[in-house]
């Protein structure tokens, strides 16, 4: 098996938000892989052979090609020998998926926020991406500069809520996640014990590429959260041969992962259903309140599939860790919003391969 997997090529970039939590993965598990700066023509070929404009891709030695971070990390982890990143335990596993998803999704919106919206890091950013990105693409810098900055305002800024009306409540995002994690990392090394897990990784796409790297947020991040400026350079550095801890006890949860839970509930999970209800109905935008913060948003149909994910991984939860799940879930309010949309159907994936996708059938027709 892992002679099929070694010297992998990694199509992503050095800036990308999940290419850097792939790319801690691969380091922690110690896997050969080569990287490949993507370019213009690089994100077409990707395109062709997932059937996902998207970063990080990978190539394997037999040709085969996968896509999406969270499948990718799942196949491999089970495929690659040394200590698991998913916790053996039920209980652990489920909230550390349940937290990578929240991660990944809920931080998206407040990461590419203050990329783009703050001068001085859409500056550095556009000018990074036109000169490494789009290097193959032909025109003046300045051309590629701005016309990756109009792309990204379009789509991720004035295309994805980001008004006056709710740049707080997207910032207060930041911040409180920030304060939860600081709280952590100043009583253990990683969210779960000694040793690196999933959920390290899902918080790691956001604040290792945006979060610590944009001059705006990175500098709130060393005056605010020096636990979590210093998890970052820990978690790049870890290496599953050397950081092989124990976890916090098996059958619970750490209590400090409480309040990240009481946030998902609140905030996550109801622009999942609001999202997946939109999506119900064939609707292409939709507005939602969360914690009296008004936003207009486009559907996103992956996020239907992860609200159909997590449902799914709620119900095969093996029947001697149910009661403890439930139980926490409901404690946190999670609970009725994650199972309150029946059967969302997203259409991802319908032959189940992921990560390793059919491009011709990555998603199903509407
Ligand atoms: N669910 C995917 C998301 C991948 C993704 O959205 N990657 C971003 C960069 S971090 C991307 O490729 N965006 C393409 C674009 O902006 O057009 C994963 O976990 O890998």
């Amino acid at each position: 098996m892992t002679d099929g997997i070694a010297e992998m090529k990694v199509y992503g970039l050095d800036l990308s938000y999940f290419t850097g939590k792939f790319e801690a993965f691969l380091r922690y598990k110690e896997i050969p892989h080569r990287r490949v700066e993507l370019s213009a023509s690089t994100m077409r070929l990707v395109a062709r052979k997932t059937g996902l404009a998207q970063m990080p891709a990978v190539e394997m030695p037999d040709g085969r090609w996968m896509s999406d971070s969270s499948p990718m990390i799942e196949w491999l982890d089970a495929a690659w020998p040394g200590p698991a990143v998913l916790p053996a335990d039920p209980v652990q596993r489920f909230f550390s998926q349940l937290l990578e998803d929240y991660a990944d999704e809920w931080l998206w919106r407040p990461a590419l926020h203050y990329r783009w919206s703050y001068q001085p890091d859409a500056r550095l950013m556009s000018h990074r991406i036109a000169t490494e990105m789009l290097h193959d693409v032909p025109g003046p810098l300045w051309l590629r500069r701005w016309g990756i900055y109009r792309r990204q305002l379009h789509r991720y800024i004035h295309g994805d809520g980001v008004t006056a009306a709710t740049r707080e409540h997207i910032e207060s995002i930041y911040s409180r996640n920030l304060r939860q994690l600081d709280k952590i990392f100043a009583t253990r090394p990683y969210l779960l014990g000694e040793r690196p897990t999933l959920a390290d990784f899902g918080f790691f796409a956001s604040m290792f590429r945006h979060f610590g790297l944009d001059p705006t947020p990175a500098r709130i991040m060393r005056d605010e959260a020096p636990h979590v400026y210093e998890w970052l350079a820990r978690l790049w550095n870890a290496r599953a041969t050397r950081v092989n801890g124990p976890l916090h006890p098996a059958g619970s949860i750490p209590e400090d992962w409480r309040p990240i839970l009481t946030d998902m509930g609140q905030c996550y999970l109801p622009y999942l259903n609001a999202n997946a209800l939109a999506w119900s109905k064939r609707h292409k935008a939709f507005d939602v309140e969360i914690e009296g913060c008004r936003y207009h948003l486009p559907v996103h149909r992956y996020r239907v599939w992860c609200l159909e994910r997590l449902q799914a991984l709620y119900r095969d939860i093996p029947p001697e860790a149910a009661s403890t799940v439930t139980a926490l879930l409901a404690e946190t309010g999670c609970l009725a919003p994650l199972m309150q949309v029946e059967h969302p159907a997203s259409g991802f994936d319908p032959d189940r391969r992921a990560p390793f996708f059919d491009p011709a059938r990555v998603w199903s027709p509407v």
